[in-house]
């Protein structure tokens, strides 16, 4: 059976993009694939974060984990660091990656843009250097990320071709990144040009926001000139996002959502339908949430993830410490 391996960084409170983008689709998953999906809460350090806070970010994905159906029967479920063996990959793959490529990370750009040199951490630089340790220690035949990601899953398939042929073998697994047709980048409510983000919030629709603010974000986004509800991000970029998030979240086409409101042309009710819909799935998803942080079940299934991600990480970190002549004794 194949693999596959995603995860979440607990930098700030979920928002609808990390839930079209990544989330929802990772029961879908676990139906045919063997699954590691875990909290890249080594990752959430890599901006200041505030140590309470992170610890309850971690808490809650893993709620909205198990809450979005993700079973622990069949997905393991585990702490990024819980698992050693993703730092000593990275203290071993960082040798083979440059400068030069992680500087063209747009992420980074991103990110680094807004900072002070001086306040740029090491561990953001080298950001996609612990990501490309995270996806080959469980051999992982795809990554389900959102669009903003597939840069570092490229420059995790670069290194790939260079280790392997280097030492001769395939040792690590070529990995690919999927993302999801609908929604793989939803946009800001406020500037629609804008990725919805959760460490730089703006605009953004919380997964635990309250249905009154939600309907409130909604009704007032930002459209557009005209009254015609068409996909055209580029003339249309805040229409265009609410129908991405209307088609995402009903599992229709953007063609079939332009079908749909093909004669509404007032976008007062349209704005109102994508409300509906968005509280029409949010709504038992925050219920389902809370049942799981009350039910006390969270540590329990950290524990078993860590175990079986711990085990098949060390079997490929043991792998990787021979190929390049680290002394394995016996
Ligand atoms: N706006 C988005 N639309 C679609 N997918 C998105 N993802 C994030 N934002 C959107 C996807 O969510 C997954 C988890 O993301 P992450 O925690 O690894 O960090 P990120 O990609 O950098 O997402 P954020 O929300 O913007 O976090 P911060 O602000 O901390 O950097 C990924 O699959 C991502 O693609």
């Amino acid at each position: 059976m194949e693999r596959a391996l995603s995860g979440i960084k607990p930098t700030g409170k979920l928002t609808l993009g990390n839930y079209i983008g990544a989330l929802k689709n990772f029961k879908d998953y676990q139906e045919n694939y063997e699954t590691f999906i875990f909290i890249a809460d080594l990752h959430a350090l890599t901006l200041p974060i505030d140590p309470i806070e992170l610890r309850n970010n971690t808490k809650d994905i893993v709620a909205f984990y198990l809450a979005s159906g993700l079973d622990p029967e069949k997905t393991t479920i585990f702490l990024q660091s819980d698992v050693p063996a993703h730092a000593e990959l990275n203290a071993i793959i960082q040798n083979y990656l440059y400068m030069g490529e992680l500087s063209r990370m747009t992420q980074f750009k991103d990110k680094s843009r807004k900072m002070n040199d001086s306040a740029i951490g090491l561990g953001l630089f080298a950001y996609p250097v612990l990501m490309t340790a995270d996806i080959l220690l469980y051999n992982a035949d795809v990554v389900p990320v959102g669009e903003d990601q597939t840069q570092h899953v490229e420059l995790a398939r670069d290194f790939v071709h260079r280790f392997n042929t280097r030492y001769g073998k395939e040792l690590f697994k070529m990995p690919k990144a999927i993302t999801p047709k609908v929604g793989a980048r939803i946009m800001s409510l406020s500037e629609p040009t804008r990725k919805m983000s959760k460490s730089d919030p703006k605009g953004d629709i919380f997964l635990k926001d309250d249905m009154i603010i939600i309907r409130k974000k909604i009704m007032s986004a930002v459209t557009d000139l005209g009254s015609d509800v068409i996909y055209d991000p580029e003339n249309k970029p805040g229409i265009s996002n609410l129908l991405t998030i209307y088609a995402a979240l009903s599992d229709i086409t953007i063609k079939e959502a332009e079908e749909i409101f093909k004669d509404c042309h007032r976008y007062g009710d349209f704005k109102k339908a994508v409300t509906d819909k968005v509280i029409e799935v949010l709504e038992p998803f925050q219920k389902k949430y809370k049942e799981i942080l009350e039910s006390g079940i969270i540590d329990k299934v950290l524990e078993d993830g860590a175990r079986k991600a711990s085990y098949t990480a060390n079997k490929l970190l043991t792998k990787v410490k021979k190929t390049v002549g680290l002394y394995v004794h016996k």
